[in-house]
C-alpha cells in the first residue's frame, strides 16, 4: 500500500502504518505490541497536551538512559520488574501449581560465570574491612526433599552499596560465587555484610525519581539464583531485617517471606571455622 507522504494522515492511520500493520514483513506479535504502545503514547500527549518542549525533553532523556546504561535500573524503580513477578505468582496459583521461595526480582547487576565451588566459598577478596557474614542453606525440593547438584548463584553489594564490574574500585567477581550443593542440598558462604543499594546520584533514573518526589535506595540484601536440572530456574533474593529501606525499596522487591534476621556469632571458635556445621531450618 503506498501512501502520499505529504499528505497529513488521520491518526489511526498514522499508527497502523508507524507499526508495520500494512507490511508483509516483521512480527505480527511486535506489530500488534508497538501499535499499542505507540497508541497509548498519543493518548498520554493528547491528554497531557505535551508540548514539542516535553518531547524532546523525554527523548533526549532516553538517549541519557542509554548513556549511561540505566535502562534496567529505571525499570526496577518503576516496579515494572517487581511487576512480572506479580504476573508469574498470579500464573502459579491460577494454575494450582506449589511453589517454594517466592521469587523476586534480579536487578539490573547480576554478571555471568562467577567463580564455581562445591559446598562452600568465600565471596568476598578481603580487601574491605568489614563485617563478616556467613549464608547457608538448603536447596530443596516441593516435598522438602535436599537437590544434590543444584548451583546457587550468589551476588551481592560492599559495605558502599557498589557491585563488582560496576565499581571499579573491586576486583573481577567480588562478592560473586556459585556454589553447587552436595547430596545434602546444602551450601554455605562466607562474606561481609553488605550495605544497601542507591541509584547514583547524578544518574537519569535518581532525576527521575526527583521529579516524583521518590528517593532511590534499597534495603541490604542478598541476590540468589538457584537452578538444578529438572527444576525450575529461581530468581530470588534475601533482604537483611533491620535496614530503615526494608519496607521502603524503591525497586520493590521485599517480600515477607524473604527476609533474613541476621544472628550476631559471638563464638570466636565458630565463627573462624571455615565450614559451618550444618544448620537446620
Ligand atoms: C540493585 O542492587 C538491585 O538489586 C536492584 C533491583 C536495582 C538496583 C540495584
Ligand atoms: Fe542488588
Amino acid at each position: 500500500m503506498s501512501v502520499n507522504p505529504a499528505k497529513q494522515t488521520e491518526l489511526e492511520t498514522l499508527l497502523a502504518i508507524s507499526s508495520g500493520l500494512n507490511s508483509a514483513q516483521g512480527s505480527e506479535r511486535f506489530k500488534a505490541i508497538m501499535h499499542q504502545v505507540l497508541g497509548d503514547l498519543c493518548q498520554t500527549i493528547k491528554k497531557f497536551d505535551i508540548t514539542d518542549e516535553e518531547f524532546w525533553l523525554a527523548v533526549n532523556y532516553l538517549n541519557e538512559l542509554g548513556e549511561r546504561k540505566e535502562a534496567a535500573l529505571l525499570a526496577a524503580g518503576l516496579g515494572l520488574e517487581h511487576y512480572l513477578d506479580m504476573r508469574a505468582d498470579e500464573k502459579e496459583a491460577a494454575a494450582g501449581n506449589e511453589t517454594g521461595t517466592p521469587r523476586t526480582i534480579e536487578g539490573p547487576l547480576y554478571v555471568a560465570n562467577a567463580p564455581l565451588s562445591k559446598g562452600f566459598a568465600r565471596m568476598d577478596d578481603g580487601h574491605e574491612k568489614a563485617e563478616a557474614m556467613w549464608l547457608h542453606g538448603q536447596v530443596t525440593d516441593i516435598n522438602g526433599q535436599p537437590v544434590a547438584g543444584a548451583v546457587v548463584d550468589i551476588w551481592h553489594a560492599n559495605t558502599m552499596g557498589g557491585y563488582s564490574f560496576f565499581d571499579p574500585s573491586q576486583s573481577e567477581y567480588n562478592l560473586r560465587r556459585r556454589v553447587e550443593t552436595g547430596a545434602d542440598g546444602r551450601y554455605a558462604v562466607r562474606s561481609i555484610v553488605p550495605c544497601g543499594y542507591g541509584c547514583p546520584p547524578d544518574g537519569p533514573t535518581q532525576k527521575l525519581l526527583n521529579g516524583l518526589g521518590r528517593h532511590g535506595n534499597r534495603p541490604a540484601h542478598v541476590h540468589f539464583f538457584v537452578s538444578a536440572p529438572g527444576f525450575k530456574h529461581l530468581t530470588t533474593q534475601i533482604n537483611l531485617n533491620g535496614d530503615e529501606y526494608l519496607w521502603d525499596d524503591f525497586a520493590f522487591a521485599t517480600r515477607e517471606e524473604l527476609i533474613a534476621d541476621p544472628v550476631k556469632i559471638t563464638d570466636q571458635s565458630l565463627a573462624q571455622q571455615r565450614d559451618i556445621p550444618a544448620p537446620h531450618t
